[in-house]
């Protein structure tokens, strides 16, 4: 039961954490000395994305490390990367890369000489590994793939829900280096009747009563082989703000399971429940069907914990309200992806759904990546026109037209129409 006194955990379903403490002074953030986390944002120069969803128009700020993002909330710091860098190609650069804490207590900086993971519970032998020794542990791995939030779009949801208003920016794509959790969890050696994983990071609630935001993985994905204890993001170290030294990277699955800043690893040989547990029993859950979706304003019955990442496109060359050429070739660009089977097919209309074209398919990065597309159209008349993408997975999963609700606004994979004029 919820305590009256206590602020409501900010799951990605929930309201912000609105607690009016300041923040932990004295450690620093990269080069910033000791300056409250509030104070690290600046504002940048242009003032906002233009978007405005329901909480107004939102201001670009800078982070260390980060070249301007849009503002969602400052503490704990929620930031979305600019739509218009998913057009500079299928990988999304670190520095553009979104942003997304629960809990205010974030480390601020991380020393690898005290730096431990350690890898306990329902094991032979429990870990605790520097990094180097974790590097060290087995055969580095790479795998490309889409970290993305499972509130993303969600302040687009008809009716309104509650929760961080986010465009389309709250997704990634990297490539990510590190070694396969498998690996890790056999080096400890799990015990006969181990049932969960469980992941925990560095940074903690301010106040007493809000919960830790751990996540867990039945033990059979846990050792599939595809979750990866990843330290590399795209040939560089993580960057602070997006988990440094240490990154569960979860290929497929929405980015709540990609814990960041991981230091302790919990194998249980009972089911993962209670106050430690709540952003697993309680926030991040879907309506227990298949279209993870309930009547628009309605609440869901039954759920389950959300898991992989629904099939979406976008296009990338041209924004909402963007103007294109009459009478001359235009390449479209864009991105889809979905959640681990693939994208087989990406077709765009250039007249509001009547008509679809088969866009060409660019490189292949792997089933878990984004993956580009382009395609020459030309308008014959001037005027408005509303162009739209609708991409199809290996597994035959297509986006809706009309788009699924559900009470958080997960997983919105409407198919996108963006409004532009010909001149
Ligand atoms: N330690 C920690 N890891 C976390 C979270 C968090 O609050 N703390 N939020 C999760 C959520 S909901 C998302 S969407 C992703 C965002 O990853 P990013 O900030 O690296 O983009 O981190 C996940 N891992
Ligand atoms: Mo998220």
């Amino acid at each position: 039961m919820r305590n009256k006194n206590r602020p409501a955990p900010s799951a990605d379903n929930d309201r912000p954490l609105a607690s009016r403490r300041r923040l932990v002074q004295g450690a620093s953030l990269l080069a910033l000395g000791a300056s409250p986390l509030g104070a690290l944002a600046a504002q940048a120069a242009r003032a906002t994305d233009g978007v405005t969803l329901a909480d107004g128009p939102r201001p670009l700020v800078r982070y260390p490390g980060k070249r301007p993002l849009v503002r969602v909330s400052t503490r704990p710091p929620h930031l979305e990367t600019p739509f218009s860098a998913f057009n500079e190609g299928p990988i999304t650069a670190n520095d553009a890369f979104f942003v997304r804490y629960h809990l205010a207590n974030l480390p601020l900086s991380v020393d690898l000489a005290t730096y431990r993971l350690s890898v306990d519970g329902h094991v032979g032998k429990p870990l605790k590994l520097s990094l180097d020794e974790l590097k060290r542990l087995a055969e580095p791995v790479d795998v490309v793939a889409v970290n993305q939030c499972s509130g993303n779009s969600r302040g687009f949801s008809e009716p309104r829900v509650f929760g961080a208003q986010l465009a389309n920016g709250a997704m990634g794509n990297a490539r990510w280096t590190g070694v396969p959790l498998r690996k890790v969890l056999e080096h400890a050696g799990v015990k006969a009747g181990a049932k969960v994983v469980t992941f925990n990071g560095m940074d903690t609630p301010v106040l007493p009563g809000t919960p830790d935001f751990r996540k867990s993985l039945d033990i059979a994905h846990a050792m599939n082989g595809e979750p990866l204890l990843a330290w590399g993001m795209n040939g560089e170290d993580l960057p602070l703000l997006n988990g440094y030294p240490l990154k569960l990277v979860v290929p497929g699955y929405f980015g709540t399971y990609w814990i960041k800043h991981l230091h302790e690893i919990e194998v249980l040989d009972h089911p993962f429940e209670g106050h430690d547990a709540f952003f697993m029993t309680k926030g991040y859950r879907v309506p227990d069907n298949d279209c993870q979706c309930v009547a628009p304003g309605t609440p869901a019955a039954k759920t389950r914990p959300i898991s992989t990442l629904a099939v979406r496109s976008f296009i990338t060359s041209v924004e909402s309200g963007g103007r294109l050429p009459a009478g001359r070739a235009v390449e479209l660009k864009g991105i889809a992806f979905d959640g681990g089977s693939g994208i087989r097919a990406v077709e765009v209309s250039v007249d509001g759904g009547q008509n679809w074209q088969a866009a060409k398919l660019g490189e292949d990065l792997g089933r878990f990546s984004f993956r580009a597309w382009h395609l020459p159209v030309k308008f014959a008349r001037k005027g408005p026109a509303v162009l739209m993408v609708r991409a199809t997975s290996n597994n035959g999963e297509t986006q809706p037209a009309k788009a699924n609700w559900n009470p958080a606004g997960y997983r919105r994979n409407v198919i996108e129409a963006t409004p532009v004029t010909i001149a």
